[in-house]
């Protein structure tokens, strides 16, 4: 069509020219020229930008913060789901200016009883053990950037499709590093278990009537990028819903490798996994950089695996993991207990309610067992 329009034109220009008078002729060609190439290179600029909206839609596509559909099936098909750029480049260097400079905390599992992977293994490596460093949430300023993640907003409406409102966090969160060779771990978890083939009710995952639950959430803040290729974070796709122990030497990643997935991510982005989802870490390969993560573990309202929520000065988590908290982190430090029984919830516009049962019932509870809760 394009091409016609462009040959009429032609044609009406032609005969316009034959029209003029001579000494005209080359002035109106000239015009004619420039206003062709213009419209040419505005067609070029305009189809290659709107390449670059479709690109960029696309990319908004896996960049989702919001738990819909897609997310559901995603989900529900592979067991985690990956949160693109929930950090920002500034917040990801941050993290690891924070954990340059609490680097001598680091604890390296280089005991032969800390290896994670079986010696000889494809997840062994060839070098040092895996290197963990945790109180990621008491370095005062410092830990901003760490404790942004137990109510982010990108990543909220995820815990409350995967957990459900009034969801907590069950384990202490800390730092994951693999120097170059470092070893990874020995696949684990499951719904059913991969090794025992038993069932795991406090790691399980399920959907009922389209609610997905995950009685143990894996979230692993990815601070390095993980190309194809470079090893950490594994998973077996599908394997939250599997059910049977897995063949010998799968879990060691000496048998079916092809069905041993390492995620590609960004430093920033956040991949979102239920415990109850075979995982792993593969070995590290690249020379020029250390793996970096922090994995967090969070739990629904009344699910609990981890203890140190009511373990320490006082009761509760380590004291400074309080300080500089908003309402909304502070009530993810909540312990496990029901939702009516007055526990707070983070809503849509990340305000916190608190939900509860009518003031009768409660006088009533006090009554019979003369404390205010049951
Ligand atoms: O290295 C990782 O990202 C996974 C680690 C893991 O699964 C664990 O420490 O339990």
């Amino acid at each position: 069509m394009a091409f016609f329009a462009e040959v009429l034109v032609h044609i009406h220009a032609c005969v316009v020219a034959w029209l003029l008078p001579p000494h005209m002729r080359s002035v109106f060609f000239r015009i004619l020229m420039i206003g062709m190439l213009a419209s040419r290179a505005s067609a070029f600029i305009s189809s290659h930008s709107s390449a670059a909206i479709r690109r960029t839609s696309r990319s908004m596509a896996s960049t989702s913060h919001q738990f819909g559909d897609d997310e559901k099936y995603l989900f529900d098909l592979n067991g985690y789901i990956i949160v693109r750029g929930v950090l920002t480049p500034e917040e990801v260097g941050a993290a690891n200016s924070a954990i340059d400079n609490h680097e001598s905390e680091f604890v390296q599992r280089d005991a032969k009883e800390l290896r994670n992977a079986k010696a000889g293994s494809p997840l062994y490596g060839t070098g040092p053990g895996r290197k963990d460093m945790g109180r990621v949430l008491e370095w005062g300023e410092e830990s901003k950037v760490f404790k942004s993640i137990l109510a982010h907003p990108k990543l909220v409406p995820h815990f409350h499709g995967l957990l459900g409102k009034g969801y907590r966090m069950d384990h202490l969160p800390f730092i994951i590093a693999q120097d170059e060779g470092g070893e990874g771990f020995q696949l684990h978890g499951g719904t059913v278990d991969c090794t025992s083939g038993e069932y795991n009710s406090y790691l399980a995952y399920t959907c009922h009537q389209g609610t997905l639950r995950n009685a143990l959430l894996g979230v692993n803040v990815m601070l390095t990028d993980h190309n194809a290729g470079d090893g950490g974070f594994c998973v077996v796709n599908g394997s939250h819903k599997s059910n049977f122990a897995m063949p010998g030497g799968m879990v060691d990643g000496e048998k079916y490798q092809e069905f041993i997935t390492q995620p590609v991510t960004k430093a920033g982005d956040v991949v979102l996994f239920s415990e109850g989802t075979v995982h792993g870490a593969m070995a590290w390969t690249p020379t020029d950089r250390q793996r970096r993560t922090c994995l967090y573990r969070f739990s629904p309202a009344t699910n609990v695996y981890g203890r140190s929520y009511f373990g320490h000065e006082g009761g509760g988590w380590p004291t400074a993991i309080y300080e500089d908290l908003d309402e909304t982190q502070l009530s993810v430090l909540e312990p496990p207990y029901a939702n009516r029984l007055d526990r707070p919830n983070i809503k849509d516009d990340r305000s916190v309610e608190i939900t509860t049962r009518n003031e009768r019932k409660k006088a009533h509870d006090a009554a019979v067992f003369g404390t205010k809760y049951f």
